[in-house]
């Protein structure tokens, strides 16, 4: 059977991805409903070569339109505001935002590796999708638990522009274009605190209490409640100047006594679901942002053994943040929702 599927933010970043997962992944959709402010409303998409008018997002779209799973991608406010109307449409809403993850009946889904989860759905109607540095990095822990029993994460992340949205790539194209002009100096800095283009930004999103930034502390909590798993987390997030897929230096502390195998971990990682590993230093091979971009698989490589502790296991890790960080994800998650819902 096929679905009524509404995408709210359809004029976004991840919004004009969806469109082309929801193709790619040849999800089964009735009627598609493009919704965003009035600012684009009556503005077309394009879907699987046809063009679509966008809608403004109301309070009474979803049960104008019979929405049975409504895709929102356009902030947290947004979420905040309008879910409940789609959910009270009868429709289930796949949140792209962080504003339900943590809510304790609220499922937070990587489908990969927690898919029994999308069960209790029904409690509020939502499932929130994880943030995109969260997605990534479990992918690759989760196998990797499995194998050896995790104790401890460090990472640090080299985090694209994308997570900004269309304003944050714009940015960086602008400066660009302004330092080639010799106008650098002169040119806008507003989705980012300092200049992006030529630079690193050791901060993404606002400082907490603890001197963490909240982006940093989603991807602690958000990995606790994906693993089900007291791991410990440390992270470093840092925004730089690449387009599309983020990047991550991840440093695995396994349980007391295990002896980490190098093979024995790239086995688990190739064994594992949408995780491909490029793996080949002396022939300069290893996930970067340009082989990960436009994909939908999680990226591992740079695997070695920590020199001093033998339960110690650093690798490099990459994904493309609008696919697999959000549009893919939330695919994904829509397929298992009907196959669990459906009995398909
Ligand atoms: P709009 O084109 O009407 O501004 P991004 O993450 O790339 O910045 O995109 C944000 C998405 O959220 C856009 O599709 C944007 O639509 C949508 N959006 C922003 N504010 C609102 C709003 N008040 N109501 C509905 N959609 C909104
Ligand atoms: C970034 N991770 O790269 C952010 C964007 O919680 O969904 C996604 C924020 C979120 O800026």
């Amino acid at each position: 059977r096929k679905f009524n599927v509404a995408v709210v933010g359809a004029t976004g970043a991840v919004g004009e991805e969806l469109f082309r997962v929801l193709k790619d992944y040849n999800f089964p959709i009735n009627k598609l409903v493009p919704l965003a402010s009035a600012r684009s409303a009556g503005s077309k998409v394009e879907y699987d070569g046809k063009e679509i008018t966008v809608l403004e997002l109301t309070e009474t779209c979803f049960e104008e339109n019979e929405v049975e799973i409504a895709f929102f991608s356009a902030g947290g406010s947004i979420s905040e505001k309008y879910a409940r109307y789609a959910v009270e449409a009868g429709a289930v809403v796949i949140d792209n935002t962080s504003h339900f993850r943590m809510e304790a009946n609220v499922p937070l889904v990587v489908p990969e590796v927690n898919p029994e989860d999308i069960a209790s759905w029904r409690e509020t109607g939502i499932i929130a999708n994880p943030n995109c540095s969260t997605i990534q990095m479990v992918m690759s822990l989760k196998p990797l638990d499995e194998l050896y029993g995790i104790k401890r994460v460090d990472v640090s992340t080299y985090q694209a522009v994308s997570g900004a949205g269309k304003t944050g790539m714009e940015e960086l194209v602008k400066q660009m274009q302004a330092f080639f002009a010799f106008s650098l100096e002169d040119s806008e800095k507003n989705a980012f605190a300092h200049q992006i283009a030529l630079n690193v930004i050791p901060q993404i999103d606002v400082a907490q209490a603890n001197g963490f930034t909240k982006e940093e502390m989603k991807m602690v909590n958000e990995t606790q409640k994906i693993m089900h798993k007291e791991i410990a987390v440390a992270a470093t997030c840092v925004r730089v100047p690449v387009l599309r897929s983020h990047s991550e230096s991840i440093t695995v502390t396994f349980e007391d006594g295990v002896e980490v195998d190098v093979n024995e971990v790239r086995e688990a990682l190739e064994r594992f679901e949408n995780v491909e590993v490029i793996d080949d230093l002396e022939n300069n091979a290893y996930p970067m942002p340009i082989i990960s971009t436009d994909t939908d698989a999680t990226y591992v490589g740079r695997i070695r053994r920590d020199v001093y502790s033998p339960n110690i296991v650093h690798y490099f890790n990459v994904a493309d943040q609008v696919r697999v960080g959000a549009a893919t994800n939330a695919v994904r998650i829509g397929l298992k929702w009907i196959e669990m819902e459906n009995e398909i």
